[in-house]
């Protein structure tokens, strides 16, 4: 019972930044992780899907905004975030697990990780866990904010959302200014690239997902009420040529 407590007392943490036309903000504390690591920090607190207006199946747009010092007495950069889908908030407090998150889904591309360093860059091994996928921000300092960003789809059964510094020591991490987060907004289901528009951009980066068979292409169940069903078949390829058509 020791994780679901602590899990509950994270989710009183979570701090919503800001609502702005539809992008939400969240504020993500760079010293804590889902990830196994060599630390005793504390664990990710999960944000609740429902509470920034996200769905199962929903295509959003994630993008890492602010920056953080990765390193003691260093100036910040940006690193970009890891994410990984989860049906329940529990996390395991035991930090030399791997697989921390037992309710992890899968989604995205998925995004190699760690292995985690102690205190003076020694390996404890791999922290490495399937379900996750990276979270852009801007490539380079000098790159604006929200140049830059992932898209996902929802996948079934999420209702929380784990998001990591992507570090492999965090002891060591601050964000002096405060201003590091995640944004998240609900896209078309037909934008695909999340730049706003529809266009056969969208069409041909679907087309590639569905060709690979990912879980990026798994937009429907045949319901045609966009539910992903863990698997990617003729449905997904129905249920988005009818929103690329429709032009949303
Ligand atoms: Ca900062
Ligand atoms: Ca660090
Ligand atoms: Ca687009
Ligand atoms: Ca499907």
């Amino acid at each position: 019972m020791r994780t679901a407590s602590l899990a509950l007392a994270g989710i009183a943490m979570l701090s919503i930044v800001s609502v702005v036309h539809g992008q939400t903000s969240v504020a993500v504390d760079p010293v804590r992780t889902y990830l196994k690591n060599c630390e005793t920090i504390q664990p990710t607190v999960p944000i609740s899907l429902s509470s920034v207006g996200v769905a199962v199946g929903n295509r959003i747009k994630l993008v890492c905004v602010g920056d953080l010092a990765i390193r003691f007495n260093q100036s910040e950069t940006v690193i970009g975030f890891v994410a990984v889908f989860s049906s329940s908030s529990t996390i395991s407090s035991n930090n030399s697990t791997v697989a921390r998150v037992p309710g992890a889904l899968d989604a995205g591309i998925d995004q190699g990780t760690g292995p985690a360093l102690d205190q003076s860059g020694v390996s404890c091994g791999s922290n490495d866990i399937s379900q996750d996928f990276y979270i852009a921000g801007p490539s380079t300092p000098s790159q604006p904010q929200g140049t830059t960003w992932t898209t996902v789809i929802v996948p079934l059964n999420a209702q929380y959302l784990f998001v990591s510094a992507a570090d492999v020591y965090f002891s060591d991490n601050s964000d002096p200014d405060s201003d590091l987060a995640v944004q998240i907004s609900v896209l078309c289901p037909a934008d695909v690239n999340g730049d706003g528009g529809v266009d056969s951009t969208d069409l041909v980066l679907f087309l590639a997902q569905y060709d690979a068979g990912t879980a990026l292409a798994d937009v429907d169940n045949g319901s045609s009420t966009g539910t992903p069903d863990g698997g990617v078949d003729i449905n997904d390829l129905l249920y988005y040529l009818t929103h690329f058509e429709a032009g949303c």
